[in-house]
């Protein structure tokens, strides 16, 4: 049985749906509370996760446009049903899967996740999704295989930004086979046990909790198992400002903003800014880069 992965997070972080509506009505409907709201989180010492509010406004999804707030004012015009994903390449069983088949038998696990962009802005999640290990067992993964390429939907009469050519799209992200293996790395379906809402990447999306939040791919419909490092969006885009690892690291900037810190998001106005942690607070990655200078390989 393959080793799961604990939260550190649990469940119990959650602020039950009830209790988190009320304080939110709380919060609204009364002047001079908000100091309500900063204690609530600090109690919480930054764990508490952040709103579905929040998770769902502020959003990048390039293919709905480069504004925060454009993939929900958006996506709703994505057409996520019929979904279907290719899973080709080094596998034993390749094929076009309906996804609800693709995903049948597998569990889906609750993972509270930080999330964090290569922004400085982050948030805590409340996942719902599946091990990506369990699906790429379940196609089979043949031997030659070291990376995953993972690519996202094209709709182009839906999308606004890629109407608009603002990326080359598709949008593309890919892993090297052990870091799509490790149990931290999810495909997820859901938020707050909610299906995950189009602005978040559904029916499907990647998350890799310990890397810069353009890695987690959203809408997926091709899986790949292949022998050579695949390209990917932001590489392309700019390989000077973006790697293919990508691990969050406090220690190397971005050529144009320090990396060092991170803004919470609803952590409010006058929230000081959190430390980014080494791989985002996920230290039992450290072993799949032994020997890598992250420094080099970022
Ligand atoms: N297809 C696609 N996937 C994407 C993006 C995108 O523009 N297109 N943006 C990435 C970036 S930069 C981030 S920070 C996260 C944001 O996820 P969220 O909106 O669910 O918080 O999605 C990532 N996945
Ligand atoms: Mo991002």
């Amino acid at each position: 049985m393959a080793y799961r992965w604990k939260n550190d997070l649990t469940m119990a972080d959650v602020t039950p749906k009830a209790a988190y509506l009320n304080r939110r009505q709380i919060l609204a409907g009364t002047v001079g509370l908000g100091a309500i709201g900063l204690a609530g989180r600090a109690s919480a010492q930054g764990l508490e996760p952040n709103t579905l509010e929040e998770i769902t406004s502020y959003n990048n999804f390039y293919e709905f446009g480069t504004g925060k707030g454009d993939p929900a004012a958006n996506a709703h015009k994505l057409v996520t049903s019929p979904w279907s994903i290719k899973v080709d390449g080094m596998v034993d069983r390749p094929g076009d899967y309906a996804l609800d088949d693709l995903l049948a038998g597998l569990s889906v696990e609750d993972r509270l996740y930080r999330f964090r962009c290569v922004e400085a802005w982050s948030m805590v999640i409340p996942w719902n999704g599946i091990e990506l290990a369990d699906i790429l067992n379940k196609v089979g993964v043949q031997s030659g295989a070291r990376y995953v390429a993972f690519e996202t939907v094209v709709q182009p009469e839906n999308m606004i930004g890629v109407q608009r050519r603002v990326l080359d799209f598709p949008y593309v992200e890919g892993l090297r086979i052990d870091e799509a293996m490790h149990p931290l790395t999810i495909m997820a379906t859901g938020i707050y046990d909610e299906p995950i809402y189009n602005q978040n990447g559904a029916p499907i999306r990647l998350v890799v909790p310990w890397k810069y939040g353009f890695k987690s791919i959203k809408s997926i419909v091709r899986i790949t198992l292949q022998e050579d490092e695949p390209p990917t969006s932001w590489n392309k885009a700019n390989p000077r400002e973006y790697g293919f690892y990508s691990n969050v690291n406090p220690n190397v900037d971005h050529p144009r903003w320090s990396q060092a810190t991170e803004r919470r998001i609803g952590g409010g106005l006058f929230a000081a800014r959190q430390d980014t942690l080494m791989f985002n607070g996920y230290p039992e990655v450290a072993s799949l880069y032994e020997g890598m200078d992250l420094t080099r390989f970022y």
